[in-house]
This record gives C-alpha cells, sequence and structure tokens, in this order.
C-alpha cells in the first residue's frame, strides 16, 4: 500500500535491522525497544491488522505463529520465554496500521498491560 510504512520496510525502500527474512514475512527491530530483544515480524503483503484476517490468510497466520516466532525465539536464544502482541485497532493501541507482531524478550513481563 503507497502510504504503509511497513510495506516500505518490506520493499526494503526504508531501511530496517532485520532479523529474518523469508518470501511471505519479514521481522527487524523495533526502533523504540521496550525489551533487550524487540522484533516486529510482518507479513509483507498489506494487511491491516488481526482483525481484519480473513480464513484466506490461514497459511500465512500458520507461518508466523507456528515456523517465523519459534524460529526467531530459538535463534534470539530467547529460552526463558518471550512475550507476543498484536495491538489491534485503537483501542489495542495500535499505531501502525500494517499487521505486526511484537516479539520482546531478554527480560521478565509484567501483566496486566497498560
Ligand atoms: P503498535 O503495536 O502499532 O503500537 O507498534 C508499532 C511499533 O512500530 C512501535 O513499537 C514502533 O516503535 C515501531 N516502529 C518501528 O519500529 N519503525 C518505524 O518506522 C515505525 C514504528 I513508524
Amino acid at each position: 500500500m503507497a502510504d504503509c510504512i511497513f510495506c516500505k520496510i518490506a520493499a526494503k525502500e526504508i531501511p530496517a535491522t532485520v532479523v529474518y527474512e523469508d518470501q511471505l514475512v519479514l521481522a527487524f527491530k523495533d526502533l523504540e525497544p521496550q525489551a533487550p530483544f524487540h522484533a516486529l515480524v510482518i507479513p509483507k503483503k498489506h494487511i491491516e491488522s488481526v482483525g481484519t484476517l480473513t480464513p484466506e490468510d490461514k497459511e500465512l497466520a500458520g507461518h508466523i505463529m507456528c515456523e517465523v516466532i519459534p524460529a526467531i525465539a530459538k535463534e534470539n536464544k530467547l529460552d526463558n520465554g518471550f512475550r507476543v502482541v498484536a495491538n489491534t485497532g485503537e483501542d489495542g493501541g495500535q499505531t501502525v496500521k500494517h499487521l505486526h507482531f511484537h516479539v520482546l524478550g531478554g527480560r521478565s513481563m509484567q501483566w496486566p498491560p497498560g
């Protein structure tokens, strides 16, 4: 999508520190890390949020959850645990309207989130 910053990152028009990439997915370091390890996992195709996923995205969503995120956790030695967050829509605190999963690790997390 023309005005989407994460589409531009996926297209390498804007630089990012990439931690994982395949044909469907890119993961890169968050510019404002909230934990010692903080990456964002995005589909290369534009999807707005978890709220707009459809059954057609099943394979992609499964790939992210079942393959990409575990691989990133393993590669970055998040053996003691980590948190996956998908802020969704206004009340969910989503600021960038391109589906992304935060992967945070390297410290003990608190609950509930604010
Ligand atoms: P949110 O879930 O939509 O609030 O998260 C957006 C995240 O994207 C947030 O943690 C920002 O620091 C991060 N980010 C980034 O890493 N690079 C960017 O160019 C932009 C936002 I814009």
